[in-house]
């Protein structure tokens, strides 16, 4: 069996790159899309499962580098699960996080059916063309008003079930090792320990 000494972390966004990286161990050579100079893969898919193997795949076949990519995204119940799989784009549409909070925040006030909601990470991990390996994770918890200056994305306006502070309130090793992507990358683990060093 061959054990990888590098990995390609098939992301442009870099609070997940920064996450992924600390995830992973000590001893293997993280390299990042952009030192290549290599674009994102349009996001055709219908799930996160779909999306992260999408990318992987693309950073894979650019690279020749085993690669682990995620697709992720904050699900709240009341919006039918939206912005779900449109998490960034949802960004992009209402000009940043900021303002795509703003708006979630607005919509969950107005339909006033409670603050449920979950983040969801997929991670796929190309190790090659015939092994590839998808994990899920999910934390549940709830919407609350913007919190806190840590953290990336939506952090500021969720707290998970179990917490009193948002994710961008906590301490950067908190948030990593409990939220939806570290539930992901644990199942991950136990099937790709053997490749590695
Ligand atoms: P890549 O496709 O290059 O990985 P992206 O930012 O476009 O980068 P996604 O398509 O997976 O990534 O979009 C998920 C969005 O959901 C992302 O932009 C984040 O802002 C948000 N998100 C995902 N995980 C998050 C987390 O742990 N905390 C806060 N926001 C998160």
């Amino acid at each position: 069996m061959y054990k990888i000494n590098k990995i390609l972390i098939g992301t442009h966004n870099k609070g997940k790159y920064k996450e992924i990286s600390d995830l992973l161990p000590r001893n293997v050579v993280k390299i990042s899309p952009l030192s290549l100079g290599i674009e994102s893969p349009e996001e055709t898919g219908k799930t996160f499962s779909e999306n992260s193997l999408l990318k992987a795949k693309f950073f894979y076949e650019k690279s020749n580098i085993v690669t682990l990519s995620d697709d992720s995204g904050l699900e709240v119940e009341c919006l039918n699960n939206e912005p779900g799989i449109y998490s960034s784009r949802w960004a992009d549409e209402f000009g940043g996080f900021d303002n795509a909070m703003t708006e979630i925040l607005k919509r969950v006030k107005k339909i006033n059916k409670g603050t449920k909601a979950s983040f969801t990470s997929s991670l796929t991990i190309y190790l090659d063309n015939k092994k590839i390996i998808t994990e899920i994770g999910k934390i549940n918890g709830k919407i609350s008003k913007k919190k806190g200056l840590n953290g990336f994305g939506y952090d500021p306006i969720f707290i998970p079930n179990g917490h009193t502070k948002t994710f961008a309130e906590m301490e950067y090793k908190d948030k990593l090792l409990i939220d939806h992507r570290y539930i992901a990358y644990k199942k991950l683990e136990k099937k790709i320990k053997n490749y590695i060093q």
